[in-house]
């Protein structure tokens, strides 16, 4: 196959660095939350989504600012991305009022009802139906949005994934459900925890993630 020289990139250079800043943004914030999280002064959980960043910042270039958010306890790059800013979600962390959550969520319930960021949530699996609940209200309402539901593959062996699942395809329901693959559940392989037999095999025997 002849390669075709004059192809443009798919996206321009200035759009690119637009995103390479908005991973980084996210990063520099995770490395200083990790700081003052080991000096005991951010309290509480703490989950970080360093190595991940480019999954939310990729899928929010796609989104509109009417569309709703609903992400997982490792949240922060969502919501840095999404346009919460990085002194509310700061705050946030040191449980201050001034937070995105009023001081009472902290970094697993980062929440921002005024750009659609649904949260932050500590339960795995917990945000799926919440975002089958987002979607089924604009639909009814006949707005045109979209809700965006991030999740684990922790979230694929509780039953809240297949409900949700089940009701978004029978109500034809504007959802866009994104899990990243990386085949890990937090600290213990995504194979070991979800019983299907093409599961077990692809991913315990080459340790790939079990979808595909
Ligand atoms: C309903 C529920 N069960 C168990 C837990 C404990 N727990 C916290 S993180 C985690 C693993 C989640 O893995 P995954 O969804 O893949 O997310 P990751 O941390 O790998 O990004 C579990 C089981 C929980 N928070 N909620």
């Amino acid at each position: 196959m002849q390669r075709n020289k004059r192809r443009q990139p798919a996206i321009d250079p200035e759009h690119a660095l637009h995103l390479l800043k908005e991973m980084l943004r996210i990063r520099r914030l995770e490395e200083k939350c990790a700081e003052l999280y080991q000096a005991t002064k951010i309290r509480g959980f703490l989950h970080l989504y360093i190595g991940e960043e480019a999954v939310a910042v990729g899928a929010m270039q796609a989104l509109e600012s009417q569309d709703a958010i609903v992400a997982t306890y490792r949240e922060h790059g969502h919501a840095l991305a999404r346009g919460v800013s990085a002194n509310a979600i700061m705050a946030e962390m040191y449980g201050k009022v001034e937070g995105c959550s009023r001081g009472r969520g902290g970094s697993m319930h980062l929440f921002d009802a005024a750009t659609r960021f649904y949260g932050g949530n500590a339960i795995v699996g917990g945000g799926l139906p919440l975002a089958v609940g987002l979607a089924l209200a604009d639909k009814i309402s006949g707005r045109q949005q979209v809700t965006a539901c991030f999740f684990g593959e922790g979230a694929v062996a509780e039953g809240e994934f297949h409900e949700s699942m089940n009701l978004a395809a029978l109500w034809n329901l504007p959802v866009l459900f994104c899990s990243p693959r990386c085949g890990i559940c937090r600290c213990c392989f995504a194979a070991r925890t979800i019983s299907t037999p093409w599961a077990r095999r692809s991913a315990v025997r080459s340790r790939r993630p079990i979808f595909a």
